[in-house]
């Protein structure tokens, strides 16, 4: 049987939204994107927006009561009842304490966590593409760098965090959109 409560890991540019959107659809499930959810507010300029929008663009963590804030009022809508892809979050310990906590008030748990891994140059690469493409403010070369050096200190121990708990499978991230999802969904069934 296919895992339903699926969290993406993985740097950034790895990939996490472009799969997520399409397993999410596929599932009948929602996708729960922090960093979508938090573009949106600072696009409505609501307090959340305000609060974030300077983090993301030096390319740093939002502070973790915000972000779990966030997804904790996300996950506990009717529509993630029979499940969820999480993307992107959590990305720090304290977050995916957060996440535990929660999902054990809600009566569930996780049952799959798939890392997306991809070489740091080609991610780099991939980012400066999308810069052209949708002039995201955090897509510039200076900020890319600094989202590397967040996720190797603050998001890369999460990958030990769920290993130990036996929820972890590591997939290779390269090649097209299709290979790499059909070898997510292979890790969601093993
Ligand atoms: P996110 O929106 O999560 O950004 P990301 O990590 O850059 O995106 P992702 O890995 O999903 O890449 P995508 O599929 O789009 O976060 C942005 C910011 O929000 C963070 O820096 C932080 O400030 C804040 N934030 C979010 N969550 C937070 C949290 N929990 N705590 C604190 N702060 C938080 O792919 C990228 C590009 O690659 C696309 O252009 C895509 O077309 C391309 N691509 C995808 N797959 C490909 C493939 N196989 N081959 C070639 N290109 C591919």
């Amino acid at each position: 049987m296919k895992a339903r409560r699926v969290l993406l890991l993985g740097p950034p540019g790895a990939g996490k939204g472009t799969q997520a959107r399409t397993l999410a659809a596929e599932l009948g499930v929602p996708q729960i994107a922090t960093g979508d959810m938090l573009r949106e507010a600072v696009a409505a300029g609501t307090e959340i927006g305000v609060r974030a929008r300077a983090f993301m663009e030096r390319g740093e963590l939002v502070p973790d009561e915000v972000v779990v804030g966030v997804a904790r009022e996300r996950l506990a809508a009717e529509d993630a009842r029979e499940g969820f892809i999480l993307d992107g979050f959590p990305r720090t310990t304290a977050q995916a304490r957060a996440l535990d906590e929660m999902l054990r008030e809600l009566g569930t748990g996780l049952e799959r966590v798939v890392v997306l891994e991809v070489d740091e140059e080609e991610l780099v690469q991939r980012l400066l593409r999308r810069a052209e493409i949708e002039g995201r403010s955090d897509d510039n070369e200076e900020t890319i760098r600094n989202r590397m050096r967040v996720y190797r200190e603050e998001t890369q121990p999460l990958i030990d965090y769920y290993r130990q708990r036996g929820l972890l499978r590591e997939v290779p991230g390269s090649g097209s959109v299709e290979d790499v999802g059909a070898r997510l969904r292979e890790a969601l069934c093993a």
